[in-house]
Order: C-alpha cells, then sequence, then structure tokens
C-alpha cells in the first residue's frame, strides 16, 4: 500500500470538480500542467483564471520532502514557525552527507559516525514534529520519492532543485528554498508565479544507444540553461508513452539544467507498471478512476501550438545519443560529432573515470541497461580503460540489482560500488589524485557538472551522458569513441563491435529489499527533545535577521562584480562544505569563493575598500560587517542558478550583504534571497553592468517607495568622485516587501503575521 494514500485519494475526489470549473474560466482545453495548477489552488475551486508569467498565486502542495543537506537549515527555520506538526505528509532524506571513497560498507559507517550529530538532530526532529525520516543509506531523494510518494496529478515542494523529478510519475514536483518548505509544513499556502508553459511533442520511438537522457540532453542543448526559466515543460507525443516511467523521471530530473520550473508527463501506462511495480496498486486504482485529468485534454496535444508558449518537437527515431560539457550540461554534442568537437577544444580525450548514478540515472532500468554493455565486455575478453563507480538510487534499487546479479556483473570488471546517495555527484568523492589538479576527463551520468563540483578540481572536465554510454566511453577509455560505428580491441587483439544496450525497465522478479532505511515518526512528538549542542561546529540555531530600519542604505561597497558563470556552487559551494550546512556562520567562510572577479579575473580575491587590499571573499566581507558598512553583490545573467540551496542566500545576508544586482537571476536562488530579507535585483539596462567599477560606493536614492512594480534608483559614486545613475528592476509584490521590511519571510510567521 502506498504512504498517505487517503491524501491521494482526497486530491483525486476533487480533480473533477476543479478541472472543470478551471476549463470554464480559462475558456478553453487545459494542459495538464494547468490541470495540476488549477487543482492545487490555496482557495481550493478555482475562482479566476491567471496570466501565465504574471500572477502570483498561493497553491496547496500536496507534500514536502527535504534531503540531509538542506534540511538542517529548513527545520532549524521550522522550529521558529512555533508548530507542533507538519501540516502536509513530509519526508527527510539522508543522502548528501555521505562520501564516496572506498566502498558501500565502509563509507556508508564513516558517515554514520562523523556526521552523527547531524543525522541524530534530523531524525529527533522529524520524530518530534510527524515528518518520515530516510536514513542514511537508504537512498537518493529523488529516487525514493519517486518509489513511495510520487503520484499522477500531485503536487509537491522539496528542498532540492531536482525534486522535479518526481514529473516521471505525472506530478508537478518543484524545488524551493528551505524557508518556502516552512511556508508549507506550516499550514500556510505557497506562493509562485504562475508558469509559462513549454510543450515538447517527441515524436518516434528510442532505440539503438539513444535513451530518455539524450531527449533532456537535447532539449537542453536547444533551451540553454536559463531557457526554461519561469515555465513548466510538458512533455507528450508517441514518443512520450513509449518510454519508462523512470526514462521520464531522467527528463523532468535534468529540467532543472535548464533552469524549468518543473517538468511533466501524462499519466499512462508506464506509470501503471512502475506503480503496480512499487507496490502501490491501489494509487493505479484510485488514478485510474480520474485518468482523463491526470493527462492534457485531446485538443492541446492535437493542436499544441495554440496552447503552449513554445512548442519543440524531438524525432526521437533520430535522436543521437548526446555527450553534454564539459562545465555546463547545456553544451550538447552528438555522439558523431565528438571527434571533431574534442579536437577542436582541446579536451582530454582519455576518459579517467565512468560514474554511474546521481538521482538522474539510477533506476533498475539504468543499471540493467548499463551492465549489459559491461557483460558484453567482459564477455568479449575487454579490459576496461577507465576506472568505473556506481550509486545505486536506493537500498530497494540495490537489493534487487544484487539479486538479479547485476552488481557482480559490475565487480566482475572492478566496479567500485558506493553507498545508494549522492556521492561523487555532489563533490563526495574522495578521488584519488584530484588535489595535483590535472587536466583530465570523467563522465558520468550527472545532471550536472560545473567547474570542481565532482572531485574539486577545476581542470577536471566532467561530461553528461547516459548511463549506457557512460559504460562505453569508460570501458574504450575515449571521449571520442563512438559505440554506433567504432570498434574495441581486446585483450586478444581481436576488433569487437559493441552491441546496443538492453536492459529490463522493471526487475522480472519484482523488486525486494530486506530493511529500505524508513523510520516513522512518533504519534505524539511532543515529548522528544531536540539538542543542539551550543558548541557544535556542525548545527547553529538561528537568531532572526533585523528588520530594516526604514531608511535608504547609503555608503554602501562593492564587495565583488562576479563575471560570467556564477552558480549555486560558486555562492556557496558543497563538497566539503556540506558538513556546515546547519551552521550558518561558519558556512559563511564558503561566501562566493568560487565566484570570478570581473576586475582580476580571479576567485576569491577582491579588493577591500576600506584598506585597500586583496583579501578572500568572506574575509573582506566580515571586515565590512565589523565596520558596520553595508555592501553590495554584482553580478552577471542566470545568476543563482543550478541548485536550491538558501544558504547562497542566507550567507550573504548574515555577513551583512544588502543587495544582489545582476543581469539575471535562476528562479529558485531569487526567491531565496527575497525570502531571507535581501534586495533582489536586475539592470534595468543589461550594459549598465559594464559601469561598475572595483572602488564604487552605492547609495540607494529611493528604497523608501520600495513598491511592486516600481524600479529601484541606485547612485554609483565611482573613487573619482564621477557618478552614474542606475535603474534596478525587481519582481518583488506586495507581501514580498513585506518579507524585506520584516528582515525575513521566517520574522513574519515567527510573529504569527503571515
Ligand atoms: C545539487 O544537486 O546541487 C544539490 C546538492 O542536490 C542541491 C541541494 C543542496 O545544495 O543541498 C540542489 O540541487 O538543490
Ligand atoms: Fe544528489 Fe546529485 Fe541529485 Fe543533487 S543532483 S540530489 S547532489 S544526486
Amino acid at each position: 500500500m502506498a504512504f498517505d494514500i487517503e491524501m491521494i485519494k482526497k486530491v483525486y475526489a476533487t480533480m473533477a470538480e476543479r478541472v472543470d470549473k478551471a476549463r470554464d474560466l480559462v475558456g478553453r482545453p487545459l494542459t495538464l500542467s494547468e490541470k495540476i495548477l488549477y487543482s492545487h489552488l490555496w482557495e481550493g475551486t478555482p475562482s479566476q483564471s491567471f496570466v501565465r508569467g504574471k500572477d502570483y498565486v498561493d497553491f496547496a502542495p500536496d507534500r514536502v520532502a527535504c534531503q540531509d543537506a538542506t534540511a538542517q537549515m529548513a527545520l532549524l527555520q521550522f522550529m521558529h514557525a512555533g508548530k507542533s506538526k507538519v501540516a502536509v505528509p513530509t519526508t527527510v532524506h539522508c543522502d548528501h552527507l555521505i562520501q564516496a571513497k572506498v566502498g558501500a560498507e565502509k563509507d556508508l559507517a564513516v558517515a554514520n559516525s562523523q556526521s552523527k550529530e547531524v543525522f541524530d538532530f534530523l531524525s529527533s526532529v522529524s520524530n518530534k514534529y510527524g515528518i518520515g525520516f530516510w536514513k542514511p543509506g537508504s537512498g537518493i531523494i529523488h529516487q525514493i520519492v519517486l518509489e513511495n510518494y510520487a503520484f499522477p496529478g500531485g503536487m509537491m515542494i522539496g528542498t532540492d532543485s531536482h525534486t522535479v523529478n518526481a514529473g516521471g510519475l505525472g506530478m508537478l514536483a518543484i524545488g524551493v528554498g528551505g524557508a518556502d518548505a516552512v511556508d508549507v509544513m506550516s499550514g500556510m499556502s505557497w506562493e509562485l508565479k504562475f508558469p509559462k508553459l513549454i510543450g515538447v511533442k517527441l515524436t518516434g520511438k528510442l532505440n539503438g544507444w539513444t535513451a530518455p537522457k539524450d531527449v533532456i540532453l537535447k532539449v537542453a542543448d536547444i533551451l540553454t540553461v536559463k531557457g526554461g526559466t519561469g515555465a513548466i515543460v510538458e512533455y507528450f507525443g508517441e514518443g512520450a508513452t513509449s518510454m519508462s516511467c523512470t526514462g521520464k523521471g531522467t527528463i523532468c530530473n535534468m529540467g532543472a539544467e535548464i533552469g524549468a520550473t518543473t517538468s511533466t508527463f501524462g499519466y499512462d501506462d508506464s506509470m501503471r507498471r512502475y506503480l503496480a511495480a512499487t507496490g502501490r496498486q491501489d494509487v493505479v486504482d484510485a488514478a485510474d478512476k480520474v485518468a482523463d485529468y491526470l493527462t492534457a485534454d485531446k485538443e492541446v496535444y492535437a493542436n499544441p501550438e495554440q496552447y503552449f508558449d513554445q512548442l519543440i518537437e524531438i524525432n526521437l527515431s533520430e535522436l543521437e545519443p548526446h555527450i553534454n560539457g564539459p562545465f555546463t550540461p547545456d553544451r550538447g554534442t552528438p555522439v558523431s560529432k565528438m571527434k571533431e568537437e574534442a579536437a577542436a577544444n582541446d579536451w582530454p580525450l582519455k576518459v579517467e573515470w565512468g560514474l554511474i548514478g546521481s538521482c538522474t540515472n539510477s533506476s533498475y532500468e539504468d543499471m540493467s541497461r548499463a551492465v549489459s554493455i559491461v557483460n558484453q565486455a567482459v564477455a568479449n575478453n575487454i579490459t576496461p580503460k577507465a576506472e568505473f563507480g556506481i550509486n545505486p538510487g536506493s537500498e530497494q534499487i540495490r537489493y534487487t540489482i544484487e539479486r538479479d546479479g547485476i552488481i557482480e556483473a559490475f565487480e566482475k570488471m572492478g566496479t567500485k560500488v558506493f553507498t545508494n546517495a549522492c556521492g561523487p555527484c555532489i563533490g563526495q568523492w574522495d578521488r584519488e589524485g584530484a588535489d595535483k589538479q590535472e587536466k583530465n576527463t570523467i563522465v558520468h551520468s550527472f545532471n550536472r557538472n560545473f567547474s570542481k563540483r565532482a572531485d574539486g578540481n577545476p581542470n577536471t572536465h566532467a561530461f553528461v551522458t547516459s548511463p549506457e554510454m557512460v559504460a562505453a566511453l569508460a570501458i574504450s577509455g575515449r571521449l571520442d569513441f563512438n559505440p554506433i560505428t567504432d570498434t574495441l580491441l581486446n585483450d586478444n587483439g581481436e576488433e569487437v563491435k559493441l552491441l546496443p544496450p538492453n536492459g529490463d525497465e522493471l526487475p522480472k522478479r519484482g523488486f525486494d529489499v530486506e530493511d529500505a532505511g524508513f523510520q516513522a515518526p512518533a504519534e505524539d512528538g511532543s515529548n522528544v527533545e531536540v539538542v543542539v549542542s551550543p558548541t557544535s561546529d556542525r548545527l547553529q540555531l538561528l537568531a532572526p535577521f533585523d528588520a530594516w530600519d526604514g531608511k535608504n542604505i547609503s555608503g554602501a561597497k562593492l564587495l565583488i562584480k562576479a563575471f560570467g558563470k556564477c552558480t549555486t556552487d560558486h555562492i556557496s559551494m558543497a563538497g566539503p562544505w556540506l558538513r556546515f550546512r546547519g551552521h550558518l556562520d561558519n558556512i559563511s567562510n564558503n561566501m562566493l569563493i568560487g565566484a570570478e572577479n570581473a576586475f582580476n579575473g580571479k576567485a576569491n580575491l577582491v579588493k577591500n575598500q576600506l584598506t585597500g587590499s586583496y583579501d578572500a571573499v568572506p574575509a573582506v566581507q566580515r571586515a565590512y560587517k565589523a565596520a558596520g558598512v553595508p555592501s553590495i553583490v554584482v553580478g552577471d545573467q542566470n545568476y543563482g542558478e543550478g541548485s536550491s540551496r538558501e544558504h547562497a542566500a542566507m550567507e550573504p545576508r548574515f555577513l551583512g550583504v544588502k543587495a544582489v544586482l545582476v543581469k539575471s537571476f535562476a528562479r529558485i536562488h531569487e526567491t531565496n534571497l527575497k525570502k531571507q530579507g535581501m534586495l533582489a535585483l536586475t539592470f534595468a539596462n543589461e550594459a549598465d553592468y559594464d559601469k561598475i567599477q572595483e572602488d564604487d560606493t552605492i547609495n540607494f536614492l529611493d528604497l523608501t517607495e520600495f513598491a511592486p512594480g516600481k524600479p529601484l534608483t541606485l547612485e554609483f559614486v565611482h573613487a573619482d568622485g564621477s557618478k552614474d545613475i542606475i535603474l534596478a528592476n525587481h519582481t518583488y509584490n506586495a507581501s514580498q516587501i513585506g518579507w524585506f521590511v520584516a528582515g525575513s519571510a521566517l520574522n513574519l510567521i515567527a510573529a504569527g503575521k503571515a
């Protein structure tokens, strides 16, 4: 039986009435995305139609999921909200804090001892407030959500950008910062600008070496890392229905890489099969009763150009395997072009490592298709040229692939089987020799490949591709190996051509697991004590941020003008810093250390305007804070791309930065800044970015008139006394301005005024 089946039935019980009402109000057939949005309004039955890309709307998500690295901050905030229990079903998953070093058993034991304090904290807070707790080793949040909680037509939020993975089961699942999760856990509405809609029509059928991953690698190449901003991507067509449910999950998962709010697919047989295989026939029975409401109206998919803001068509029969990277997930190269591209760009051709796993590609089907390539290598006496590592997505998958001989087959090739966790995907990879910073290439089935992300080495060229392609490239040891046309030489000197992958969508003998790693919360948690040691370097209780003093900010210094790509990995690095995710003061020492200073091209070296000397960004900001001098950060396009981590907003807030002024923002980061009481501003005229100079002092001229839709005026005083007046746009509505005024959204909740 599914968890929370009564909640799911309740959602379905009102679906028809709400969607029918919405269709009347909107006055035309509805997409699936609209059906889910309109059936999850905070007000209940819809009473008006909303303008996409413009109206802020209050929603009522069905559930919340948090992972350990973000849950610490989310739950520290929730503890301030004054509630005794979470208002909607919520889970916490321990997956980010486990290092991949020697292999699952030892690595997990090390994590359990090193992060004991944090896991104990998360487990006791979960127990106290009615939250389901998934222990370290149980698996990666998004895989567990897909296996246990996601349901067609549902809406959920999660404190991780890849929450969107649950779109594979026909949900609208959206990544948010912890403060947003706190709203919903506290029984409040959750606000989102009504998204635009991008339709992706999939014709034809996947075949040969092409996998679901290639669909999203292609979409990323088309739309780029910001092309999906503010939009939901809805996939449909014969190519969609012929694909597995976990394959759909892969596609939705990497929707985060194009900045999309989320992605989804209509309810179909692949979802029925997956739900049944994961023990949720009850969800199938309930969903079948409202099946028409769990996909778009027929007219929509027949004439999609009339209903979507943008339409993309991809013919799967012609789609080639893609290899995206390095350093950005939207740089797509079809396998047939890799020889030229790699040579033209001087990418190291030798592949050092092949990694299969992460929340994107760690399903049973992924492992089974990848191992079909590995088996061919073993059978043909081919010694793999690169090292191999896998991370199963969950204990259920690990147990089942072990039972089915898949792990053994991987091990025959010397593969390291890491814990069911994020591992190398988030820099939790103790890669031997990474400190030498050699230029090298790795291939992986993950979603992100930003600089330094996997192993901390800025010279590691990481390429993203499907699990089966990772297997082929790692066996060949070459980035430009094309398994469709090229052959390999085996240990007997014979030429061998690999056959295309084949595998089982779902285990023939069903899934199995002994201990999935779940801990249900206490019925009554009022007596559970949550202890945070005042001397801990891992956890720190939060103190409320100061309210706005009602005055214009004046005499602010420019802390950094960041140039080019500035993701949340650049603003608040993960890897070794994950250990401080529950301690705001300590983690603030990584603030913006990865961002490139536009004035000297260096990372983590900025001018301290009080002394004239250069120092690390956190040190300079701490000096400004100590002197009571406000500061601002200037950035480029798509600032804050990537993760949902609100540390990237809380750190500057905590250290005294007042505003972040950029060419454009990624959605989650912009909201995180607003929620923490910061000013998130964009240049009205992007070219003004060039006017900002290293020694600038900034005065806000009309912050006292801060109002929705009204740009703010900033005066930049340069070192020679000359001035530039710069207009800054913002997207704050009235209640969001309230967060700024109060010092943070949480301050309002704590005061009972939200
Ligand atoms: C990521 O993939 O970058 C993460 C780590 O999962 C983040 C969350 C975090 O920083 O904790 C995300 O994607 O939101
Ligand atoms: Fe974990 Fe990587 Fe997925 Fe983020 S993208 S949740 S780090 S596996």
